[in-house]
């Protein structure tokens, strides 16, 4: 954002545009600027996550699959997408639901993607359930050992690569090796996953996205 802007001055729609181009430009800063901006307005913190941040993100992938973004620019894309859902997560979390149970999440082994990860672990928190968030390239002996410590409802596993979905497969074999197979419910997700794969490996389903992920989530402890 350069010197210029004032904020105050625009629409809604203006600084919705705005994030996104703050987001694909790395500005860290000036997204928390926006994003407080708007929650000022009373912009539900929803919609700035998904018409701010998640639109701006989808622009960063498709230039980065074409090649007119690099891995250091994508990186500072994430970084600022992430200072803004740090804003966020407070408010996403906070809608006094009762609590539903615990879900044990991570990306997947070999997967260092954790954006979408942590959008579905914020929906679920705002929810009612407890988190526990794992972080990034989670072997399948990390996932089991944390169902157990924390004594959990659901599994959710997320990876954005498709060289990493075997992962998933291979963290489903090793629970049921341990006999913990049916004392969870395993959810699955990441862009390139789908309800057929989910299927193949056996998971008990598939959410496209953050929200569906936590209406998934609901039903399976309903
Ligand atoms: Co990566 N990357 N990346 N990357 N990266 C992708 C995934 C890619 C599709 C880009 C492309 O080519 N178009 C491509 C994968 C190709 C493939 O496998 N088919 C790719 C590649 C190739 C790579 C590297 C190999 C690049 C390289 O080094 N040559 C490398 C891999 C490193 C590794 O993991 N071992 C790599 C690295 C990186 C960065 C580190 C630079 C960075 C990650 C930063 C971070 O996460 N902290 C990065 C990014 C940012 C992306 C893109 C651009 C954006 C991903 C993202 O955050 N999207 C991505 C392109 C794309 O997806 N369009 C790409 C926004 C996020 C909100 O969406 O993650 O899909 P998403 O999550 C959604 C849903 O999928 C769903 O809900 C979320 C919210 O709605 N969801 C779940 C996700 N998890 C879920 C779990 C659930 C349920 C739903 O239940 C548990």
């Amino acid at each position: 954002m350069s010197e210029e802007i004032n904020l105050k001055e625009m629409s809604d729609d203006e600084i919705l545009e705005l994030m996104q181009e703050d987001l694909y430009d790395g500005y860290a800063e000036e997204i928390v600027e926006e994003v407080n901006e708007l929650l000022g307005r009373e912009m539900g913190s929803y919609d700035i996550l998904i018409k701010g941040l998640v639109a701006g993100m989808e622009v960063v992938g498709v230039d980065f699959r074409d090649g007119v973004l690099f891995v250091p620019e994508v990186l500072m894309a994430a970084k600022a997408m992430k200072a803004g859902m740090e804003v966020l997560r407070p408010l996403l979390a906070e809608t006094g639901a009762p609590k539903m149970g615990t879900v044990v999440i991570g990306t997947v082994k070999g997967d260092i993607h954790d954006i979408g990860k942590n959008l579905v672990a914020m929906m679920m928190e705002g929810a009612g359930f407890d988190v526990v968030n794992l972080g990034i390239n989670t072997s399948a002996d990390d996932f089991i050992a944390a169902i157990e410590e924390h004594d959990a409802d659901i599994l959710g596993m997320s990876a954005l690569l498709t060289t990493t979905m075997r992962s998933m497969e291979h963290t489903i074999k090793a629970l049921e090796e341990a006999g913990l197979r049916n004392k969870v419910k395993i959810m699955i997700g990441g862009a390139p996953v789908t309800q057929a794969f989910s299927d193949q490996i056996g998971a008990d389903g598939y959410a496209s996205n953050a929200a569906s992920a936590a209406e998934l989530a609901k039903k399976f402890v309903a």
